[in-house]
């Protein structure tokens, strides 16, 4: 048997989920009640990632893997619960100090002590030289997270965001990082552009799972800064296209607003429409299925009209059953019955 007949077999069993942060992270909640972590694959956003105080921060990762670890803060959705920020605070004293044009000692992007240890550990191991997909099986191995978890890509790939309007110290036109226009600007500015520095020389990681895997779900994650720096590296919207009928994507869009972040103004200030039909006119190339909220139901139609499937369900995942039974539903709209 040939190495890729192998790994076909084996990834027969195998469900690989794109995600992006918080909304990923509590649909694979859901995923695990229905599968077995070993036959979870999710293949993780990096395009968030940062570098701060000289430390690389992944946080899509790391939301992923507290979530996962059921050590996440559940009111923020990103760093851990019982969180002390000791550090954050000894940093403030350095502020008056920094000089003109220096960036040292941040404070406007918060690092809780025991979040900080993550950073660190990651940090000292990409500079061994060991990858970031290493290096994340390590730190997911250290939570006791038995599903594998893969960054998109082990090369450093950005997303950058060009401004529409004045914020803070920075004018229309300037093009800021991606942490500074969610974090800094409370991503409250509108913006003009949108793009994935690195990209096109990535490369791409699980594309072979997308191949073969028995299903591929898209979680309900930001189809712009989320999802499409996944689906912007090399192969993998290709890939999708390939077998879209087993793709189910999940609208992170319900009534007409992101349930967290800003995945509906992003889509409107780039000129798409905010709603389940623009999602569907998005994810139309590579997903067979869309699942989408009760509370769009009158919607049906429209996005069939855009070529997908429509699934109705609950797709706000306020507790681990409904998290539960909206995979359960996505997995059958791939033809993967688990009940
Ligand atoms: N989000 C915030 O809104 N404010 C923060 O200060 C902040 C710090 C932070 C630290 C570590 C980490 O892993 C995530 C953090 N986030 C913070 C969340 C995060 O930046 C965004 O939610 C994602 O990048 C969007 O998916």
């Amino acid at each position: 048997m040939t190495t890729t007949a192998t790994s076909a077999r084996a990834s027969a069993t195998q469900l690989a989920v794109l995600a992006g942060g918080v909304g990923a992270a509590r649909m694979l909640r859901g995923v695990r009640r229905v599968l077995a972590d070993e036959h979870i694959t999710a293949i993780v956003n990096t395009a968030d990632d940062t570098v701060l105080h000289g430390l690389h921060i992944s946080p899509d990762l790391d939301t992923v893997t507290y979530t996962l670890a059921g050590a996440i803060d559940p009111e923020r959705g990103w760093g851990l619960a019982g969180e002390t920020w000791t550090a954050m605070g000894a940093l403030v004293r350095y502020a008056a100090a920094r000089p003109e044009g220096s960036t040292a000692g941040a404070t406007w992007f918060n690092l809780g002590d025991q979040d900080l240890a993550t950073h660190m550990y990651r940090t000292a191991r990409l500079d061994e030289g060991a990858t970031l997909t290493e290096v994340t099986a390590e730190i997911a191995a250290a939570w006791g997270l038995g599903m594998r978890l893969l960054p998109m890509t082990d090369d450093p790939v950005a997303t950058r965001v060009t401004l529409a309007a004045a914020a803070g110290a920075n004018a229309a036109g300037d093009e800021i990082g991606f942490q500074e226009y969610f974090v800094k600007h409370h991503h409250d500015v509108p913006a003009a552009s949108v793009r994935f520095e690195g990209v096109e020389a990535a490369q791409p990681n699980g594309v072979d799972l997308l191949r073969d895997a028995r299903a591929v779900l898209i979680a309900p994650s930001n189809p712009i800064v989320s999802i499409g720096p996944l689906r912007a590296l090399e192969g993998v919207d290709a890939t999708l296209r390939s077998r879209r009928e087993s793709v189910v994507g999940v609208s992170p869009i319900v009534a007409g607003a992101a349930l967290k972040g800003p995945a509906d103004r992003l889509l409107s200030e780039l000129g798409m429409e905010p709603s389940v039909v623009g999602v569907a006119r998005l994810y139309a190339p590579v997903c067979g299925t869309l699942v989408i909220d009760h509370a769009d139901a009158d919607l049906t139609d429209a996005v069939e009209a855009e070529g997908v499937r429509c699934v109705v369900t609950a797709t706000v995942m306020s507790d681990l059953a409904t998290a539960g039974e909206l995979a359960r539903i996505c997995l059958a709209a791939a033809g993967w019955d688990v009940s």
